[in-house]
């Protein structure tokens, strides 16, 4: 049997053991050494500040990576922090998730404690990650050259062209391609990063700006997910190798009525 030849490459930075930025991605072989430079740079040039440790790990996958589709992505235009929390309501309620659930998460995601990975929440709100304090760390996802370009270009129409969007597209794309999972709530642990987003099969990757007020340093992840093997989804997230081929339509704002009208078609 031939070898796999992509290969996973993650970075986390440091300085002075507080954790700085991260990144990784699914490359093929020849594009690895190129990868490393960028990754380093980047944890040079991070406006939290330059990291004094650099950890970059490079694996061979021994599966070949799942090619998925990006979510549709589109923006809401929620004008505080409360608007935000009635959207993101509203969207998760719609799929099926119930109330509680939802304002546990909020609760949780707003308590000031911060995860290294996402809550896991059935849709009455229980908490399902075995590890409560660390929660489960989406890894091994990527996106391809011409789809990486696809979508620089779409984000770039709207003035989103940035590796904070790229990256949570990507990894939210990841995990909704799980059936088990009915929806994701994101919320950025950076002070001055106050958009966060909903992510659903039915309405996509929905922006919601001023989900936080600035100044904030914690947020986290919840995925909301259905009856099914809580193992079998965790390895999923955490190994199953998985890389954007395919890129959906990007749009601007949109008022949330049409969202919940509009059923995505995948
Ligand atoms: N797997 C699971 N949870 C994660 C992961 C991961 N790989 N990475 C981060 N988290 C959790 C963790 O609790 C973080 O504190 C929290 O998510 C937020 O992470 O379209 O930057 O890296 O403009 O701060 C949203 C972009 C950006 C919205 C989200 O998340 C938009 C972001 P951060
Ligand atoms: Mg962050």
């Amino acid at each position: 049997m031939a070898l796999n030849r992509y290969y996973s490459v993650r970075m986390r930075s440091a300085r002075e053991a507080v954790h700085i930025s991260g990144a990784e991605g699914i490359y093929e072989k020849n594009e690895v050494a190129k990868i490393v430079q960028q990754y380093t740079d980047r944890a040079f040039e991070h406006e939290k500040g330059r990291a004094d440790t650099i950890r970059i790990t490079v694996d061979r996958l021994r599966d070949r990576p799942r090619k998925i589709v990006s979510l549709p992505l589109c923006s809401l235009n929620t004008r505080n922090a409360e608007a935000a929390q009635k959207a993101a309501m509203k969207l998760l309620t719609s799929v099926g998730i119930e109330e509680r659930a939802v304002e546990e998460a909020f609760k949780a995601l707003t308590m000031g404690l911060s995860m290294r990975g996402a809550m896991l929440l059935d849709i009455e709100g229980v908490r399902l990650e075995p590890d409560l304090l660390r929660g489960v760390r989406v890894t091994r996802m990527g996106i391809n050259r011409s789809a990486s370009k696809d979508l620089s270009r779409k984000l770039g129409r709207l003035g989103l062209n940035n590796d904070t969007v790229k990256e949570a597209l990507i990894l939210a794309s990841k995990v909704q391609k799980y059936r088990m999972v009915l929806g994701e709530l994101c919320i950025s642990d950076d002070p001055n990063y106050t958009t966060g987003y909903i992510a659903t099969r039915t309405h996509g990757y929905v922006r919601i700006p001023r989900i936080k007020k600035r100044g904030i340093p914690y947020g986290g992840r919840a995925f909301f997910i259905t009856g099914g093997e809580v193992m079998d989804l965790i390895k999923y997230l955490q190994q199953t190798p998985v890389i954007i081929s395919e890129i959906k339509p990007c749009t601007g704002v949109v008022p949330l009525k049409e969202i919940l009208e509009r059923k995505s078609r995948r």
